[in-house]
């Protein structure tokens, strides 16, 4: 199924009235203390974040999986379905594969699919935490660490095959993510588990093309619930940095312990030019891969604060890769991403309107109290005339979710695929 613009613009009829005069009510008041509505419009208008191709169908928990019908059950579909969001939010104009979930035949025709829906390809990731048919070795104790030479060369083969085909695609970017790690203590040796890690992502590293980086990921638990090798930002940086300088760490904000600072490690390793990517999500106790701004938006709010910050003070820091890596145990995936879309951009532009210059301010003279009122004047304001005004004029819709349910997408993709697919993902 595909979105025209006159089914987009029949949902924004009567929508219209009452978004000009809540939109021309905040500017006028944003204008008045100095902030630049046109620009921040247009910033939100440029900020894209890819949509994982398992995100699109149920997830599951190790209890079970409920199947949400009218899932993709290939990759044109994924695609298709990605197309409908970025039509309907004008924010989700590309993809991120998962190998070999996605593998495909016909590079070629995904690329032009892609294209015609204005999507483009972000990071691949591998995957070295499911042992794939046919596969000689298994990865049940590991993978790049893993004490056997051959499972880990295995392992490498699989990142570089992973590599060969994000560059028929046009991405730039490779996402490791490891589940090695102990379930026991006793089981690995520490040392040599990280040694093999280093060793292997520096195999893999030398066969980056030049204008490619290597986003490595953390994880403190889970699958393995004892040791993680790589658990902490800092064992990524540490990474990261042995390998080379297109190697960064990639913060996923589901990857830390509870009560973790995430707005301090995002300001760290922008500072020292190594944070290239990040996965969306939002939790209240583990990796919970609820819908982004769910549980804590305010926490989401001050870490887009060290972003904006960073991309305005840090050249030494690339772009960033933005991903949103959920799950879908109980609502529609496709609602589900439009919602965690929406608390993105609210985050975001919320975060542009903190009036940096006066924070600066009363941070040098100690103003604990103004600095704090700065902060929470801007996170206060109500945005969403401008996220709405900034979709709209990208020919996208004033209210994502009511448009699509509006439409009835759901029951039209039914219509198409069946009750009964079944997408591939976790
Ligand atoms: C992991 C991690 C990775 C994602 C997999 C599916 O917990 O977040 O980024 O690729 O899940
Ligand atoms: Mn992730
Ligand atoms: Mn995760």
């Amino acid at each position: 199924m595909q979105l025209n613009d006159q089914h987009i613009q029949h949902t924004n009829n009567n929508k219209l009235k009452n978004h000009n005069e809540n939109y021309t009510f905040l500017a006028h008041k944003l204008s008045k203390s100095d902030h630049n509505v046109s620009e921040i419009i247009s910033k939100l208008s440029q900020f894209q974040v890819a949509i994982p191709s398992w995100a699109l169908g149920a997830g599951g928990t190790r209890f079970g999986r409920f199947s949400y019908h009218g899932e993709p059950s290939n990759l044109e579909q994924k695609i298709e379905d990605i197309g409908i969001i970025h039509a309907l939010t004008q924010t989700a104009g590309a993809v991120s594969l998962h190998i070999p979930w996605d593998a495909s035949n016909d590079y070629n025709a995904i690329k032009e699919l892609a294209t015609s829906l204005d999507i483009r390809f972000d990071a691949v990731n591998s995957n070295t935490f499911q042992d794939q048919e046919g596969a000689k070795e298994s990865y049940k104790y590991g993978s790049l660490s893993n004490t056997s030479r051959a499972v880990r060369e295995q392992a490498i083969r699989h990142n570089i095959d992973v590599i060969d085909i994000g560059n028929k695609l046009g991405s730039k970017s490779l996402t490791v993510w490891l589940a090695d790690g102990s379930s026991f203590p006793g089981q690995n040796n520490y040392q040599t588990a990280l040694q093999h890690t280093q060793d292997s992502l520096k195999s893999i590293y030398k066969h980056l093309p030049s204008d490619w980086n290597m986003l490595i990921e953390y994880k403190p638990y889970e699958p393995n619930f004892y040791s993680t090798v790589i658990q902490d930002w800092g064992t990524s940086f540490m990474l990261a940095n042995e390998c080379g300088e297109k190697a960064l760490s990639l913060v996923d904000l589901g990857h830390h312990l509870p009560n973790s600072n995430i707005e301090q490690i995002v300001s760290t390793l922008m500072l020292k030019g190594k944070l290239g990517g990040f996965h969306f999500n939002d939790s209240k106790y583990g990796d919970d891969d609820l819908t982004v701004g769910s549980i804590k938006p305010y926490a989401l709010f001050l870490i887009f604060n060290e972003l904006v910050y960073g991309i305005k003070n840090n050249p030494q820091n690339p772009e960033l890769s933005w991903m949103i890596d959920a799950s879908h145990n109980i609502k529609d995936p496709l609602e589900d991403l439009i919602q965690s879309l929406e608390a993105i951009q609210e985050a975001y532009a919320k975060a542009l309107l903190i009036d940096q210059d006066s924070l600066r301010a009363a941070q040098l003279i100690n103003d604990v109290v103004q600095c704090q009122e700065i902060l929470q004047s801007a996170y206060r304001t109500d945005v969403r005339p401008l996220i709405e005004r900034a979709r709209l004029n990208s020919g996208g819709a004033l209210s994502p979710i009511d448009a699509y349910r509006s439409l009835d997408i759901r029951n039209e993709l039914i219509k198409e695929r069946g009750k009964h697919t079944v997408a591939t993902g976790l």
